[in-house]
């Protein structure tokens, strides 16, 4: 996968980008990240990328032609059937259903905004489609732009190894991760569950979905009424649920 950001700060994506799984993966020749700025498309010796906005008011716009140009010039590089995309907070919401389509494309272009963000003519003629990371408002369209990176590279072939990909599972499962413990035993007089030093691997398995979707239960509701449960995950849950009332009544008078 080939993937171009046009953005006022090309070296926070480059460097960013070098880190962890991500890093790796452009290593490996997974993927490539390249960075471009309007800047360098400015006509004018101050190299103007901001403008102001028609209608008045308090901030500044990004710059219409030179923004448009770079843009351009990052599509040309970009191979047939790219996605142009936007990261702005009233886009599409991204889901772990959205990586996963956008992970089968060959190649993305995406806008960051600074400031007040872009011309809307900029977005009806040189983009596809407008991605939110969620319901709160950055600076800069970099870190969403990195976070949507992020999310689709780590889902590219052979970019995680077999451990982390299995544990991907679960997230797909449309559930939440269940706890993890390492060493030592007991830290801060809280002991590792037993279960999970059995050595019995059927039982931590079944420990483990059902941790799973009693967190989901508890902190997702939203994710639960989705799911399509098993009659074996319908009865781990109903177990889990058991507990968290018995722990209760014992702690009440
Ligand atoms: N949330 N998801 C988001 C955002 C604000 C460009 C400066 C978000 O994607 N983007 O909060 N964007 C930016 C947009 C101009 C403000």
């Amino acid at each position: 996968m080939r993937i171009e950001v046009v953005t006022l700060f090309p070296e926070f994506i480059t460097e960013a980008v070098r880190v962890g799984v991500l890093g790796r993966a452009i290593e490996r020749g997974r993927v490539s990240v390249a960075a471009s700025t309007p800047r360098a498309f400015a006509e004018d010796a101050h190299k103007t990328v901001d403008d102001r906005p028609y209608g008045g008011g308090p901030g500044m716009v990004l710059k219409v032609e030179p923004t448009r140009t770079a843009l351009r010039a990052a599509r040309a590089r970009l191979p047939e059937g790219s996605r142009r995309i936007y990261l702005a907070a009233d886009g599409e919401t991204l889901t772990q259903a959205r990586a996963r389509e956008l992970s089968q494309l060959p190649g993305l272009l995406l806008l960051a905004g600074r400031y007040e963000g872009v011309d809307e003519r900029l977005l009806a003629t040189e983009i596809d489609e407008c991605v939110s990371i969620g319901d709160y408002v950055v600076s800069g369209g970099e870190l969403p732009a990195l976070v949507l990176i992020d999310a689709i590279v780590r889902l590219l072939p052979g970019v995680l190894g077999d451990e982390e990909s299995a544990q991907q599972d679960s997230y797909v499962a449309g559930m939440l991760d269940w706890p993890h413990y390492t060493r030592p035993e007991v830290f801060e007089g809280r002991a590792v569950p037993q279960v999970l030093l059995s050595g019995n691997h059927a039982a931590i398995q079944r420990w483990r979905t059902k941790q799973a979707l009693g967190r989901t239960w508890q902190r997702r509701p939203d994710l639960l009424a989705k799911l399509q449960m098993t009659k074996e995950q319908r009865k781990l849950l109903d177990e889990f649920v058991a507990e968290v009332e018995a722990e209760r009544a014992g702690r009440e008078p």
